[in-house]
């Protein structure tokens, strides 16, 4: 049996599931990059929106998700009627919820004029996007719209097909535009610094490129609110699905398995209207940045460091790495002494709280959390959780050492092999030019640092002219190469 809308009802007690009548909602949401991280995070936000009632316009707030790439999200849900299943799991157990508030799955390859279509809807009045880093097809060292990228071209050429969230954005404006249909906001869901103020960004470059009129127009008109999103979302394994669905006593083809925490911090600009969101925890406020940087630097900068280290030391998951003391006092070194000091905080947040929660989250035994799975997209990552605190450090005239760690544990998994010289599967959109660098420098450190520095996209123009910089990554590196991971973390720890 396939958990459905018509076995809801008969789920066991113990698992939650929505109060609210599924059939009467609308999609006012259009979420695109339906992934396991949206579907732990806002869609859980919004379905509790909608199971308190939701406020005055509470049903207009169904969610369509739209897969960019692969149809295995609607594969696995459409069958379902949209709902799925978000654990929660710590060292205590696991809690189940059935979301309901996903209520259409569009898969945009198949048929980009339907998504074009749904996007168009006067009722559509938001659309979220969970892309990741790359899909926003932009220089992630300077945040402007790469104009060379294959897809943007496509996407400038065929306006009516495109493949970019940013094509489907732009050419979803137009129509609303020439139909005398507001606008809709764009919310950025994606783990980059200013993430609302990127996307306006991008939108306005593509859309001044089809038109200076109409660049204008979206930049005057599209609201695009900066959001800091939290919650650790390790993919989904079979034996997840197989849990989940023995709980259940139905089967559920992709829950999602996550932590007890979670936070989300948007900034309040919504002309066009939206969910209730502050009543079930969603913090609302005037001036997200310095949450974002705060939990750029210190959360995901501390798992890039996690990833590159801990796999290279043959650690499987993240609460593997930081069950082993040498690697736990690095990263609380890189929080307290280099990451930390960079930081404004945001009005009330508890620096020394955070810190020690996250080491809590990172050893949360129950959720898998694979080391290669951070590691992946290191040239999209780096930039604003490494090397923007590194930045910031060089100026004030302070050390860099843990930092640069982790940009040489990068700079090593790249290399391709590992410390037993089996082959590393690096995903990243420039894998295949880290492999034709990795190969020139055969081993050589130095050549293959140098080599890398020359990625402007990455390292920007200002670092690899700095020897503060270089050098300390550079001998990191060498150390890296000539005692591997789990020596260098205890020295350097
Ligand atoms: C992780 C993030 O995969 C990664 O790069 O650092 O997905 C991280 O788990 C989330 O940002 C947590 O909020």
């Amino acid at each position: 049996m396939r958990l459905s809308a018509s076995n809801l009802a008969s789920l066991p007690a113990t698992v939650a599931r929505p109060a609210y009548d599924r059939g009467a909602l609308s999609v006012g949401i259009v979420h695109l990059g339906v992934g396991a991280f949206q579907r732990a995070h806002q869609a859980a936000y919004t379905d509790a929106v909608l199971d308190q009632g939701g406020g005055q316009d509470g049903a207009a707030w169904g969610i369509a998700g739209v897969s960019l790439r692969s149809p295995d999200t609607r594969d696995a849900l459409a069958p379902q009627d949209g709902l799925y299943t978000v654990a929660v799991r710590d060292a205590e157990g696991e809690r189940l919820r059935v979301i309901g508030c996903l209520t259409e799955l569009l898969v945009a390859p198949e048929d980009p004029p339907a998504v074009l279509e749904r996007l168009t809807r006067p009722a559509v009045r938001i659309v979220t996007l969970t892309v990741t880093e790359k899909g926003y097809c932009h220089d992630p060292a300077t945040g402007a719209l790469n104009e060379d990228h294959p897809d943007i071209r496509h996407d400038l050429n065929t306006p009516d097909r495109p493949r970019t969230a940013v094509g489907f954005l732009v050419e979803a404006l137009a129509r609303r535009r020439a139909a005398g249909v507001a606008p809709f906001t764009v919310l950025s869901c994606d783990n980059l610094p200013g993430n609302g103020d990127t996307v306006a960004r991008i939108l306005h470059r593509f859309a001044e490129l089809r038109d200076p009129a109409f660049g204008a127009w979206v930049a005057d008109t599209v609201a695009c609110p900066n959001s800091m999103v939290d919650r650790i979302v390790p993919a989904t394994t079979n034996a997840d699905r197989a849990r989940v669905s023995d709980a259940l006593g139905a089967e559920d083809a992709w829950p999602v398995v996550t932590e007890p925490f979670s936070q989300w911090v948007v900034e309040d600009r919504f002309p066009a209207g939206r969910p209730a969101w502050e009543t079930v925890g969603v913090e609302m406020v005037a001036d997200v940045h310095p949450y974002e940087t705060m939990k750029l630097r210190l959360l995901n900068g501390s798992h890039s460091t996690i990833a590159y280290l801990g796999y290279l030391a043959g650690y499987e998951t993240v609460s593997d790495t930081m069950t082993d003391q040498d690697f736990a006092s690095l990263i609380r070194g890189l929080m307290d002494q280099e990451a930390g000091p960079t930081l404004r905080m945001p009005p009330g947040a508890d620096l020394e709280r955070y810190k020690s929660a996250l080491i809590t989250r990172f050893l949360n035994p129950a959720l898998r959390h694979r080391t290669w799975q951070i590691a992946m997209d290191g040239t999209q990552k780096l930039p604003p959780r490494l090397l923007n605190p590194i930045r910031d450090r060089l100026a004030a005239g302070l050390p860099i050492d843990r930092l640069a760690l982790g940009v040489a544990a990068w700079m090593r998994y790249v290399a391709g092999t590992d410390e037993q010289g089996r082959p590393i599967d690096v995903r990243d959109p420039m894998a295949g030019r880290l492999a034709e660098i990795a190969a020139a420098a055969a081993g050589d450190p130095d050549r293959l640092a140098q080599a890398l520095f020359g990625l402007t996209t990455v390292f920007g123009e200002d670092l690899p002219r700095d020897p503060r910089f270089t050098g300390p990554v550079t001998a990191a590196l060498r150390r890296l190469f000539a005692e591997g991971a789990r020596a260098v973390v205890a020295a350097t720890a």
